[in-house]
């Protein structure tokens, strides 16, 4: 590609309100830093793969996007081309500038955590005519299936409703009231665990001594989180729980939880990263947690890649693929792929152990 297409692209990026960052593979790189303005040698023949967050900065896709390294290091770092970049703020609009700059770049695959349901669609349909496979990565798109290829689910989405609630039911002795800290308004992922929160809450008996206060939104920002926390705890005194279902938004509600003297009193939980929460599992702020593997997804997704490449694996509903470490996968019905099945509980037990690895 020439080089002053390739820094325009940089520089369209930056300008779009997002960080850019490339990779030509002289070693490994954490996700997420700083603008990297140099334009990477020839790729002709790589397998070029723009991984677009929801956001820049989140250390949860930070975590993700280092799958995709450990993946492209085990199938040769000369085989590829990896962009990892995408907005500052989680918000749709602001991912179309990053679509269309992996357009430009001839991708061979985009993987993105898309902000909305269907903002992008146009954009995807752009993309797919390019000849560019789009795979959302981390959730799905409900509704608008038809304008991607595949969905790479970090775990099946239908058991994140009744795990979350029976969590913090038994943090709180499934008696009192408590509140939802999310992220974006439009979070696919999102809604559909909150959803699924609501579902179980009214259909399961057990818990009909609980009382679900309101549903917040932090934005996936610390700051915007932290904030929510205090208003919850200043509208609600008699609060006994606050469910974050957000990477973002657990740590910065354990902070506030913490400063505000109500360590134990308040439960916190909902899904994080162990190296994010560590502190507050050992200080008691936070009796446990769940999660996944966030790397797992990125490695599948290089692997789902190099077979159509190598093997002429098409992501058809029933297609397999093997991904090394992982094993065997198959594409289901719904056009969706899990990573694994079920959530993890990172607890006290667990939390150094994992601590150290995302
Ligand atoms: C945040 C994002 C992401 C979600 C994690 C758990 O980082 O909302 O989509 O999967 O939390």
């Amino acid at each position: 590609m020439r080089k002053s297409v390739f820094v325009m692209m940089a520089l369209a990026a930056v300008i779009a309100g997002g960080t850019a960052v490339f990779f030509s593979f002289s070693g490994r790189t954490p996700g997420g830093q700083t603008s990297v303005l140099t334009a990477a040698p020839e790729t002709s023949g790589r397998i070029t793969i723009h991984f677009i967050p929801k956001n820049v900065g989140n250390p949860y896709f930070e975590a993700l996007s280092t799958g995709f390294y450990d993946a492209i290091a085990e199938l040769g770092e000369e085989n590829f081309k990896y962009v990892y970049a995408g907005p500052e703020a989680a918000q749709a609009d602001n991912q179309i500038e990053f679509v269309r700059n992996a357009i430009q770049d001839e991708a061979d695959a985009i993987f993105i955590a898309s902000n909305s349901n269907t903002a992008l669609n146009p954009v995807f349909d752009e993309a797919r005519a390019a000849g560019i496979r789009v795979y959302i990565i981390n959730q799905d798109i409900p509704g608008s299936e038809e304008h991607r290829d595949a969905a790479i689910m970090p775990v099946n989405f239908d058991k994140i409703g009744s795990t979350q609630i029976d969590l913090l039911g038994k943090q709180i002795g499934y008696e009192g009231r408590f509140a939802i800290l999310s992220a974006t308004v439009d979070a696919p992922d999102q809604n559909t665990w909150v959803g699924l929160m609501k579902d179980e809450l009214e259909s399961d008996p057990k818990y009909e001594k609980m009382e679900l206060l309101e549903v917040v939104y932090g934005d996936d920002q610390a700051e915007k989180s932290a904030l929510e926390t205090r208003a919850l705890l200043s509208k609600y005194p008699d609060i006994k729980g606050i469910i974050c279902p957000t990477a973002v938004g657990l740590p910065a509600a354990c902070q506030v939880v913490r400063e505000s003297g109500l360590a134990g009193k308040v439960k916190v939980t909902g899904l994080g990263l162990p190296s994010e929460m560590a502190e507050f599992v050992l200080d008691g702020t936070c009796e446990g947690f769940q999660l996944w593997n966030p790397p797992y997804e990125g490695y599948m997704g290089v692997y789902m890649v190099w077979a159509e490449k190598k093997d002429g694996f098409v992501p058809n509903p029933g297609a397999k693929f093997t991904a090394r470490k992982l094993g065997e996968y198959t594409i289901q019905s719904d056009g969706q792929i899990l990573t694994l099945e079920d959530p993890m509980l990172y607890d006290r037990s667990n939390i150094e152990k994992y601590s150290v690895l995302f």
